[in-house]
């Protein structure tokens, strides 16, 4: 994972401080290219650990083409909470204390995390608890699942581009066309955030699949690790469906920017030596990829240092 090191240390040393929408501040670069060949090992950080079960269902979540966190929060993945959230607090059924910019507010007001923990706490137990209140609250908008399972045509009807192009990988591997898009510019509006992770494509050659992710916007230290772990795993299953063996993952990447308070905690990643990566099983590989669940999924011999706790933007 050297790559991510080299870029977390170039966006140190050479990143633009630039303002961004959550008020936080970033160090930034734009248009960046790292590439994991995924025959070497699977890419997930060893220099901290990174929580897999999460990606594993976070993915899962997305494969079934489910927009609404009722699915993590069952799964104790709370990696989408605040945006859910955020959108019920801007809504007409929220009557408690207000809560506007609560992402900031956590940080900096004095008292306030603790108003905002115990709304939070009710959000949650409302999602898990009340099915109308998860069917209007824990909704997230169209964002990635929808998009991958049901992208909606002018005509009304909906096309499933994870199955679609799973069936043109199997009958036109050499097509250059093997792409699925999250980015749904009439649908952009309404998403609890647009899609960081906009476009994919797969690449077939002497029998192994790659695939290549155009992110837009990038978390170097919160979103990124998770993002290539889940686009590893992606290209795993996607390769296991349609009998290919693995090749690479290439992330390319827009704005690729560091959090000016996530700097300590890239420094302090930087000071870690490396370990050698795991591997990825998958238990059942005759099973489908819509039928997979998390424990068929495993990572052999996954050793990091400890995970760095870090404050995420809202
Ligand atoms: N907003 C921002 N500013 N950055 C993101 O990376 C991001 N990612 C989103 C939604 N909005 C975002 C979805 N993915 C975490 C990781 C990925 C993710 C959202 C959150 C995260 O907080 N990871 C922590 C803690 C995980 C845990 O709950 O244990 C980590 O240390 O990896
Ligand atoms: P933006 O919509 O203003 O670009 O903010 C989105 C933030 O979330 C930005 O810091 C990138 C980050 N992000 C990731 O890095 N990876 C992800 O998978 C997601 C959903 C967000």
């Amino acid at each position: 994972m050297k790559q991510y090191l080299d870029l977390a240390r170039t966006v140190l040393e050479t990143g633009n401080t630039k303002h961004d929408r959550t008020g936080t501040g970033t160090k930034s670069i734009f248009g960046h290219q790292m590439r994991f060949d995924l025959s070497e090992g699977f890419p997930i950080l060893t220099t901290k650990k990174v929580a897999f079960g999460l990606v594993k269902s976070e993915l899962l979540w997305f494969l079934k083409g489910d927009t609404n966190i009722k699915y993590l929060l069952k799964n104790n993945n709370h990696i989408w909470d605040e945006w859910a959230f955020e959108r019920y607090v801007k809504s007409e059924d929220y009557l408690g204390p207000d809560m506007a910019d609560f992402g900031r507010r956590v940080l900096n007001e004095e008292g306030f995390k603790e108003i905002y923990d115990v709304e939070m706490k009710k959000f949650r137990d409302a999602v898990l608890t009340d099915e109308s209140f998860a069917a209007k609250h824990g909704e997230l908008g169209n964002i990635y699942g929808s998009q991958w399972r049901h992208w909606r045509t002018t005509k009304g009807d909906f096309i499933d581009q994870i199955s679609d192009v799973i069936e043109m990988i199997k009958k036109n591997p050499d097509s250059r066309r093997l792409i699925v898009s999250a980015w749904n510019p009439e649908d952009v509006p309404s998403m609890a955030l647009p899609p960081c992770h906009t476009l994919f494509q797969f690449y077939v050659s002497e029998g192994k699949l790659s695939c290549q992710l155009y992110q837009r916007s990038a978390d170097i230290f919160l979103g990124v690790p998770f993002n290539i772990a889940s686009y590893a795993l992606l290209t795993h299953l996607i390769a296991n469906e349609t009998g290919l063996e693995v090749g690479e993952f290439v992330h390319t990447l827009g704005d690729a920017h560091l959090y000016l308070n996530h700097i300590d905690q890239i420094e302090l990643q930087l000071s870690r030596e490396t370990y050698d990566l795991p591997k990825l099983v998958l238990k059942h590989p005759e099973k489908s990829i819509f039928e997979m669940d998390k424990e068929d999924i495993v990572l052999e011999g996954y050793k990091s240092h400890a995970g760095i706790k870090a404050p995420i933007a809202v």
